[in-house]
């Protein structure tokens, strides 16, 4: 096979001024063109959990996304790049977003030790030592040969005091430079990410700085951090309302982590071009299931012989084949393909949320079919 190289993540928009800030448009990657908005789906360790790429390439997500931090401590990075890559390894052709590490090391990681250089931790797996800098995350990412790289950023926790936020903002803008100057893959574009809490000034801060070395050498996009954190959600509102706008328009916004059904039409409305987040094939794992309707537990005995399927309005492969008193079962003898079929319809919708909004937005009817999703959510469980 050969090696493709084609890139070009300059944001083509498809809609025009009177939907703005909401927008649908495309970019290109070497593994294809990403239409937007678009939800990304999870695979932290290579693989969308319990499903396969056949299966994930029916739900038709645009991109996935792949983890730095975890590859990096195994199977290592070295060891996919010897096996020819992260698209190789795991089977999926499609685009892949991997993020830095920095989040996860604040998630995951214990006994961190913050300094200018890089963070050292222990590794969640075996309590080895460990340490990753932007040069190393950097270095994991051109190994693993995704096609888009988040620069490593200090993901500070939501309500952290204000002089502290600034003190590592300042940080994530000094490892951005250095992220930025750690060459890639030629396939292989960089996002820079955006800190400063709530704090409107300061995000407008920190887009300024990296704006001052997007003009040396360009990002490929550009995404909004360090929200969905544990602050409350109408300040993240707040904040994504004045902000999302005042992202450069030529390039493809991210917001990272979020999230549910409601914060993905919001993003779109505010003009966020792609999302990921666990939430929905986690959920689905735990018999949590979401639909057109609102969500469903699957846990409850009242689907012990329900003959619908998950959500009359979804085609994906579990709501063609089976009925709520079967995927009951299933689930209360703890079997594998439960998890698999819950998944499947989890992300099926979610992704299906993002494709459906796209649509709408290319036919001139978003803020009829946003009001029509939200009355949808607000009935009583299907
Ligand atoms: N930084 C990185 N990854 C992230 C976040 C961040 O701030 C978030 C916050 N919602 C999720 N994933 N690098
Ligand atoms: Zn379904």
């Amino acid at each position: 096979m050969s090696k493709i190289t084609s890139r070009d993540f300059s944001f083509i928009p498809e809609t025009g001024e009177a939907q703005r800030p909401a927008r649908a448009g495309r970019f290109l990657t070497s593994h294809g063109e990403v239409l937007t908005p678009a939800f990304m789906p999870v695979g932290t360790q290579g693989t969308v959990k319990g499903i396969t790429p056949v299966q994930l390439r029916e739900i038709g997500p645009q991109v996935i996304l792949g983890n730095t931090y975890h590859l990096g401590l195994r199977p290592g990075d070295a060891l996919v790049a010897q096996m020819g890559g992260l698209h190789r390894f795991m089977g999926w052709e499609g685009p892949i977003l991997t993020d830095s590490g920095g989040f996860q090391v604040f998630s995951l990681a214990s006994m961190r030790k913050m300094t200018e250089e890089g963070v050292t931790f222990q590794s969640h797996i075996d309590g080895s030592p460990q340490f990753l800098s932007p040069e190393r995350s950097m270095e994991i990412q051109r190994n693993l040969g995704s096609d888009i790289c988040m620069a490593l950023d200090e993901c500070p926790p939501g309500r952290m005091e204000r002089a502290k936020l600034e003190i590592s903002m300042a940080r994530t803008t000094r490892w951005l430079a250095r992220s930025r100057a750690v060459p890639l893959q030629p396939h292989q574009g960089l996002f820079a990410i955006n800190q400063g809490g709530t704090h409107l000034d300061l995000r407008r801060r920190h887009l300024a700085e990296a704006l001052e070395l997007d003009a040396k050498t360009p990002f490929q996009g550009f995404a909004v951090g360090g929200l969905s954190v544990g602050e409350p959600k109408v300040e993240m509102n707040a904040v994504l309302a004045e902000f999302v706008k005042e992202l450069p328009q030529d390039r493809p916004r991210y917001l990272m982590g979020v999230g549910t059904p409601e914060d993905l039409l919001f993003g779109i409305e505010q003009g966020v071009d792609l999302f990921d987040c666990v939430l929905p094939s986690r959920e689905a794992r735990h018999g949590r299931i979401l639909t057109s309707r609102g969500r469903l537990n699957l846990k409850n005995a009242r689907h012990r012989e329900g003959d619908l399927p998950l959500d009359p309005a979804c085609s994906c492969y579990t709501c063609r084949t089976f009925s709520r008193a079967y995927l009951h079962h299933l689930f209360r003898c703890g079997e594998l393909l439960g998890f698999t079929l819950n998944t499947i319809h989890n992300l099926s919708y979610t992704v299906g949320l993002t494709r459906a909004a796209r649509q709408a937005l290319l036919e001139n009817r978003f803020p009829a079919f946003a009001q029509s999703a939200r009355s949808g959510w607000m009935t009583e469980e299907p």
